[in-house]
């Protein structure tokens, strides 16, 4: 008999670590983590981890054989600055990966006759403002706007949206029996910010490393200019959007794939907010100009109306709250005694 399980690859990243804490609140859930890396000591007993490629077939084929996936999280992914220099490896890791996940899904579906679920974060970076000017006018944009993504990263994500999608309605429409079919969704985040962990190989990481580095009195070069603006989430709020949707009745969602945001605010009200909760905190503005060219393709907020009416979704963290209640105490306990 095999095991019933909630999978979740690339958990020892940001999401995975939170979503796994989040998850395993719940004792009745069983839980399958995998990753490249181990995950940290303090998480260690809230799953059975698997370290390991998800492009190998034969690892994958035996997982199978062991565990029935409910629910799969496919967190794991390279980001968008480190698919910039690692195009081909993104590739593999975002796409091939993903299809590899997604077949697996599907068959699975047909073995028990009954749809696995596959929750996909996706990203902003599947938008691609053509420039500053445009970017400025088109303030927030809604799910099919701006589709043109400029980075390997938000290509991927984008093709893995329309898989996903693919596999969840016309996957092998031309059997005489049409197999189950998943049930694929997927929120696009904006940048995420944790008081917990670190992110990194992303281009939305300015704004989580600069309060990092204030919390440890170390000097910070934001690599984007002052009125560079995306919009950005909270870990919890980010967790909380993937669980919600997950169980959303299906016959409620109008769409597969939703926008979630939280705030909007420049590298310049980052580095204010920072500055109040750390006066001697020193940040600079150096701009990289490549990386900065990312940014500017990224609008500068989302509309995510859709999954408002649709499943009720709602951040809990706006601005104010996200750094006086969750991010500064926080980032103080993280960073306490160090
Ligand atoms: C990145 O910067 O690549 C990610 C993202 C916005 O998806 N944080």
């Amino acid at each position: 008999m095999r095991k019933r399980v909630t999978f979740i690859t690339g958990a020892s990243g940001e999401v995975g670590q939170a979503l796994l804490r989040e998850l395993s609140q719940d004792p009745a859930n069983q839980i399958l983590t995998m990753d490249l890396h181990p995950l940290p000591p303090e998480l260690r007993s809230l799953s059975t981890h698997v370290e390991g490629d998800l492009l190998n077939m034969r690892l994958l084929a035996r997982l199978v054989s062991e565990y029935e996936m409910d629910t799969i999280y496919h967190l794991a992914a390279l980001l968008s600055t480190r698919a910039e220099i690692q195009p081909e490896e993104a590739h593999q890791v975002n796409v091939e990966a993903t299809m590899a996940l997604l077949k697996l899904a599907a068959e699975e579906s047909q073995w028990r006759k009954r749809s696995v679920q596959f929750i996909f974060p996706s990203s902003i970076a599947i938008y691609g403002m053509p420039d500053r000017a445009t970017k400025a006018h088109f303030q927030r944009v809604r799910e099919f706007e701006w589709n043109q993504p400029r980075t390997m990263y938000g290509c991927n994500k984008l093709y893995c949206e329309q898989l996903g999608s693919y596999f969840s309605r016309y996957y092998r429409q031309l059997a005489v029996e049409q197999p189950p079919t998943i049930d694929f969704r997927s929120v696009r985040f904006p940048g995420l910010i944790s008081a917990v962990t670190v992110p990194s190989g992303g281009t939305s990481d300015y704004a989580p490393e600069m309060l990092h580095a204030a919390a440890q009195g170390k000097p910070y070069a934001c690599f984007v200019r002052e009125d560079a603006r995306i919009p950005f989430m909270v870990m919890p709020d980010a967790v909380r959007s993937l669980l919600q949707l997950a169980v959303a009745p299906r016959d409620a969602l109008t769409r597969q794939v939703y926008n979630v945001t939280s705030f909007s605010l420049s590298a310049a009200q980052v580095r204010d907010r920072v500055m109040a909760a750390y006066p001697a905190a020193q940040i600079s503005f150096e701009p990289d100009l490549k990386r900065e060219a990312i940014i500017d393709s990224w609008p500068a907020d989302i509309d995510d109306s859709a999954a408002r009416m649709d499943w009720g979704w709602a951040p809990e963290y706006d601005a104010e709250r996200a750094f006086q209640e969750y991010l500064i105490p926080g980032i103080r306990e993280r960073y306490a005694g160090r």
